[in-house]
């Protein structure tokens, strides 16, 4: 296999789809040393069935606003791999979603399910559906549209859709709720990131951020390190950053920045306990407006408009917003202001030039796929326990979050030492993830 073979290839099938082409290359780079040492691979065409999606639904969906207006938008299912396990993944609304986003976050999810130790295969979903100024009632008629289309394509053991950027509990809610009068069933198992009276997992809310500090304590302590005392520049103010916002200060780290769309707010102090209630304010409100903290938290929050959270001083880096958010320019700015580590939490948060310049001046870098995962482990942990039947304490949830945190640092460092003993958590991250996907597939035939 030639990596760029490959992608010349799928550049000339799929133009214009570029961050799907982006996702590709960097798992195949990273990949293909190891991949040419196993010609079984090769005679099976395991890449190149694997860089396609096994099927893609595509729908139509019409909805009427609090004006009485008729909206249409589009809805999409990706089902991208089932080797391991039944399609998972999250549904993503947001103006800019198009098959390409999709493409990639499905192909992303596929590696990061197998690095979680449980039986996942990838997925993902959404719509261009956009919630910021809707109103709940907009978003409640727009969910049951969507699911109108969506539940034929899904089942807990065909495929299980969660949120992602634009779907949160209340979203998730609206859509159960739609589901199940269609389906005449009460079966919880279809979703995850459910409430917790009516299926959901306790700590699902938190579980990406959560997840995400303790890849980074894993990370930070086998480099010699600890986050105590650590200024932490977070991005966005969504879920993601509200749970890794909470870890981090129990932790005993600084939150020093969160951001949104319209700009940076910077908290010298480091973010209090209200603020970070404050954020699922922010978050309801469908305003997408990071000022709003600097409004509400005069004196703590100081707002600069047009800049992002990587012009605020820090020890660590997280992107916790959205892909391609932190550019080569940003990681020179953050070395240049004294980062030293960033883990990445959004999907694909770092363009390939950040991530070459972190690797190539000495600063801790680990990718989305790794440190983000806890949040879709927890998502299976939440499908055991809606097929049990049961409910599982916060405390079991945690230490079996913790546990498969230090299970998938693990695997980076087994497959991403380098000779000169650091480690490539990029590399560490795709082949161990790869592995297990290519395996399965080898075993399950040609199909
Ligand atoms: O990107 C992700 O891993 C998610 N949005 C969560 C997916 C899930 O099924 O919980």
């Amino acid at each position: 296999m030639k990596t760029k073979d490959i992608m010349a290839r799928l550049q000339a099938k799929y133009p214009g789809e570029s961050e799907y082409l982006q996702a590709v290359q960097e798992v195949l780079e990273s990949i293909e040393e190891v991949y040419n040492q196993h010609p079984e691979f090769e005679r099976a065409k395991i890449v190149e069935r694997m860089v396609e999606p096994d099927r893609i639904f595509t729908f139509r969906v019409t909805w009427v606003d609090d004006q009485g207006e008729v909206q249409t938008n589009t809805g999409y299912r990706i089902q991208f791999n089932s080797a391991i396990g039944p399609y998972k993944g999250g549904l993503r609304f947001h103006r800019a979603v198009t098959p390409s986003m999709l493409k990639f976050l499905g192909f992303e999810q596929t590696f990061k399910n197998a690095l979680t130790t449980l039986p996942m295969g990838g997925a993902k979903g959404g719509s261009d559906f956009d919630p910021k100024g809707k109103t709940d009632a907009e978003i409640m008629r727009f969910c049951q549209a969507f699911m109108l289309e969506l539940w034929q394509c899904i089942g807990p053991d065909q495929d299980i859709p969660a949120g992602d950027v634009g779907v949160g509990g209340r979203e998730i809610g609206f859509l159960y709720g739609m589901y199940k009068k269609l389906a005449r069933e009460y079966n919880t198992g279809v979703l995850t990131g459910k409430g917790s009276t009516w299926g959901g997992s306790i700590l699902r809310p938190e579980a990406t951020g959560f997840g995400a500090l303790y890849f980074t304590q894993n990370l930070l302590h086998h480099a010699g390190k600890d986050i105590k005392g650590c200024k932490v520049a977070v991005s966005g103010f969504g879920n993601v950053a509200w749970g890794a916002c909470i870890k981090a200060l129990e932790l005993g780290a600084k939150v020093v920045a969160i951001s949104g769309p319209d700009g940076v707010c910077a908290m010298p102090e480091g973010i209090t306990k209200e603020m970070i209630d404050y954020m699922l304010v922010m978050r309801a409100s469908n305003r997408d407006r990071v000022e709003d903290m600097a409004t509400r938290f005069p004196g703590q929050a100081f707002f600069t408009a047009g800049k992002k959270a990587w012009s605020v001083p820090c020890d660590i880096a997280l992107p916790c917003a959205f892909q391609n958010e932190l550019s080569e320019d940003d990681a020179k700015e953050l070395k240049a202001n004294g980062c030293w580590c960033c883990c990445e939490v959004s999907n694909m948060g770092c363009q390939p030039g950040a991530i070459h310049f972190f690797q190539h001046n000495g600063i801790l870098f680990a990718p989305g796929k790794a440190v983000n995962a806890g949040g879709v482990a927890t998502s299976g942990l939440e499908m055991t326990q809606n097929a049990e039947h049961i409910s599982w304490s916060g405390k079991e949830v945690d230490e079996k979050l913790h546990f498969i945190m230090k299970s998938i640092h693990e695997q980076c460092v087994k497959f991403g030492t380098q000779p000169d003993g650091s480690v490539d958590y990029v590399k560490g991250a795709n082949i161990a993830g790869f592995m297990k996907v290519a395996q399965a597939m080898l075993e399950q035939g040609t199909i």
